[in-house]
């Protein structure tokens, strides 16, 4: 037997697990300080960060980092080690577009609470993430004098300080008689409310009608809803489904016409 005429040799394996690409293998000899390679894969197709090294593939964790110097991983010859990429993933953010009234806006029905109960964010290796509306202020909307469009952001951040942002749009409409509607029998005030055809058979959370709605759960309103979101005009320019129908004559139109030049539409002028 020779002792040592030769240092053990073992090398290290890089693997992008998740990401693409690929990197050289290192060749290390005992007793000898190696630095680890700078990380030159491709990202994974989800937005990620990347965290360093792990010799599991599946944990969310670093035990190395990005050029962490190393020296005597093992006194085994011939050895060869796995070093797997760990990434972060950033959380996901679901959401909906959202609709109120100008009343509502005023009297400061979308509160930051409200806005968040249509997003949900998902995150790989939290589970979940706490949302934000991004520099949220009510007074964003009781501010509000007519009908609008507002852009707002959700924002949420992982444990790993990965954030994600996402928009959504805030419509609000002046539905003018609305501040003289009637009473609920609770004596709240009655809104009009407005759904699109894209959203009404969704779950309230993305947009839809609320679980307990009459809309939803009593068949008369059902069918009517149904056909309404259902209406299209034939070739002879007859709407499918009409409730109702208005006919303006030119004198109409022109009082109408007079009335908004005096007093504004929508309560704008005249409060
Ligand atoms: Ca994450």
């Amino acid at each position: 037997m020779t002792a040592n005429a030769e240092a053990n040799t073992y090398y290290i394996v890089f693997h992008p697990n998740g990401g693409s690409g690929s990197m050289t293998t290192l060749t290390c000899k005992y007793d000898q300080t190696y630095t680890l390679p700078a990380m030159s894969f491709t990202y994974p197709s989800h937005p990620s960060k990347y965290l360093g090294w792990n010799t599991d593939a599946n944990s969310y964790y670093a035990t190395y980092a990005e050029k962490q110097q190393i020296r005597n991983l093992t006194s085994v010859n011939g050895y060869t080690f796995h070093f797997y990429a760990i990434w972060d993933y950033a959380p996901d953010l679901t959401c909906a577009d959202r609709y109120f009234t100008l009343y509502e806006a005023q009297t400061g029905v979308i509160t930051e609470a409200e806005l968040l109960q249509t997003v949900t964010s998902t995150d790989r290796e939290d589970g979940t993430t706490q949302i934000r509306v991004k520099n949220y202020t009510i007074n964003t909307f009781k501010d509000l004098t007519a009908s609008s469009v507002i852009t707002i952001t959700y924002t949420t951040t992982d444990s790993r300080n990965n954030t994600t942002e996402k928009q959504a749009k805030v419509t609000i409409v002046d539905t003018g008689t609305t501040k003289e509607g009637p009473m609920d029998f609770d004596g709240k005030k009655q809104y009009v409310r407005f759904i699109a055809a894209d959203y009404y058979q969704k779950d309230y959370t993305f947009g839809g009608l609320e679980a307990t709605s009459k809309w939803r759960s009593d068949v008369t309103y059902r069918n009517t809803l149904t056909a309404a979101m259902n209406n299209v005009k034939g070739e002879d320019g007859n709407w499918s489904h009409v409730v109702k129908s208005y006919e303006f004559s030119t004198e109409d139109i022109e009082q109408v016409k007079q009335y908004v030049s005096d007093n504004g539409i929508g309560n704008s002028i005249r409060e």
